[in-house]
């Protein structure tokens, strides 16, 4: 009897041990692909979309108003005074006939995109899923019936993407609760936390038991109202909650950006923000093609694609992903300017994309206008890449021993470079003109270590 006993708490203490082992492992490797990755899709779509920007003869930015001075077309509501009633009706005009998940994910796997983030709710408080405790969502629109998110979710999976959703956890402005922008009334606390209890949580479970995400991105940027309500009480119960539903899933540090505390998987910048060096964690920077992240028709401000490219490898340099935002028609398409610059990247990608995944920070300074990157390579010894985002001399000298290295070749055509050393031991890349002066834009050279 005494033996079974034994026998049994041993066994006990196996699967205990077995399964806690487990459970480190997955928190240990839950961001693996995620520094891999280096490159996503964000995407803001809603009911500001329809609104593209303009509200009543007037366009963002606009001064007559005394919020009125912003691009970000998804705040039209509360920056062009657009009243509540107008605002919500939109919901009865939200019908995007043209949406078609395939190509939104095919388009993104094209451009080299590794991941794909929607605003699953914005601070409009618009789900884009059909919410059981919330009727301001599809559900109540003429396109009710279709599920945008189902269906993204699957297209990702068929391109092998992985998929996560942005959702506003502190900003609500058709809850009565929810935090609405610091020049309006505040809200109480009591009010907050009905918020909290009746909309964020049982809609973050229904986005988890439904879609089953790769991420969340939650959005706070250290305002006043975060300070108030995102305690970090709030923040662990929110963790406590994804983690036990699904485990895999990585959470953002703006989830609380004043204080994430240390179980965020990655760290989410500012928009549009691009660190001078790597951090200690995952990061990631959300970034704009236009000023707006929501459609706005009248926003010509279209980074071009080498702007962007060059944004991507820098942050891929310091450690960093790029997560790069389109804002979708409210029919349903992509604006032809986003789809233009995303076909462009993704030829760039294709010749010199393995510049970019899965690849490290290195250590020694780079001459200015490069950057470096590097991973091991098959040899036992590993690549380095330098990529030129400014224009260069054709003589350029780096900070690596010319006796490391083995040859030197452009990425994107196999080209070999020729090298010499210099009196420091140091290499000189004697580069051909058109690749020093960028003429068919961010260049790479590999140059293969011992
Ligand atoms: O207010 C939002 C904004 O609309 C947009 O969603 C960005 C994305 O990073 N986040 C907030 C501002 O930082």
């Amino acid at each position: 009897m005494i033996k079974k006993a034994g026998l049994l708490l041993l066994a006990l203490l196996f699967i205990f041990h077995f399964s806690q082992a487990q459970t480190d492992s997955l928190t240990r490797h839950r961001a693996d692909w995620f520094k891999e990755a280096k490159f996503g899709m964000f995407v803001h779509w809603g009911l500001y979309s329809i609104l593209a920007g303009s509200y009543n003869g007037h366009t963002l930015p606009d001064s007559s108003f005394p919020q009125g001075k912003s691009w970000y077309a998804e705040w039209i509501e509360q920056r062009l005074e657009v009243p509540d009633s107008v605002y919500h009706r939109l919901v009865h005009q939200f019908n995007p006939v043209k949406f078609n998940a395939d190509r939104w994910v095919r388009l993104a796997k094209e451009a080299g995109m590794k991941y794909f983030v929607i605003t699953a709710k914005h601070h409009d408080g618009f789900a884009l899923w059909d919410s059981k405790v919330s009727d301001y969502d599809i559900g109540s629109t003429p396109y009710k019936g279709h599920d945008i998110l189902g269906e993204l979710k699957k297209a990702c999976e068929k391109y092998g993407l992985k998929f996560g959703f942005y959702y506003s956890h502190c900003e609500d402005w058709y809850a009565p609760g929810g935090a609405k922008p610091h020049w309006k009334p505040r809200i109480k606390e009591s009010a907050f936390a009905k918020y909290w209890n009746r909309k964020v949580i049982p809609q973050i479970k229904e986005l988890i038991y439904r879609y089953d995400p790769d991420l969340f991105w939650f959005d706070t940027w250290g305002d006043a109202q975060e300070a108030e309500f995102i305690t970090d009480k709030r923040r662990d119960q929110l963790i406590a909650l994804i983690r036990r539903l699904d485990p895999k899933c990585l959470i953002n540090g703006r989830i609380s950006y004043l204080n994430p505390g240390s179980q965020v998987d990655y760290l989410s910048m500012l928009d549009n923000a691009y660190p001078g060096e790597k951090k200690h964690k995952p990061w990631q920077t959300p970034a704009t093609m236009q000023h707006s992240w929501g459609w706005h028709s009248k926003d010509y401000h279209w980074k071009t694609a080498q702007q962007m490219i060059s944004f991507l490898v820098n942050n891929a340099s310091k450690g960093g992903n790029y997560l790069l935002n389109v804002g979708p028609k409210p029919n349903g398409m992509f604006p032809k300017m986003a789809v233009r610059r995303l076909m462009e990247i993704g030829g760039w990608i294709a010749a010199n994309g393995e510049a970019v995944y899965g690849t490290h920070h290195v250590d020694t300074k780079a001459p200015k206008g490069i950057v470096f990157t590097q991973k091991p390579n098959k040899n036992g010894g590993k690549n380095l890449y330098v990529c030129l985002l400014k224009e260069q001399s054709q003589m350029l000298a780096l900070p690596f021993r010319y006796n490391n290295i083995k040859d030197c070749y452009l990425l994107q055509s196999g080209m070999p470079i020729p090298m010499e050393k210099n009196a420091a031991g140091n290499v000189v890349l004697n580069l051909p003109e058109k690749v020093a002066h960028l003429y068919d834009g961010v260049q790479v050279v590999k140059l293969n270590m011992k």
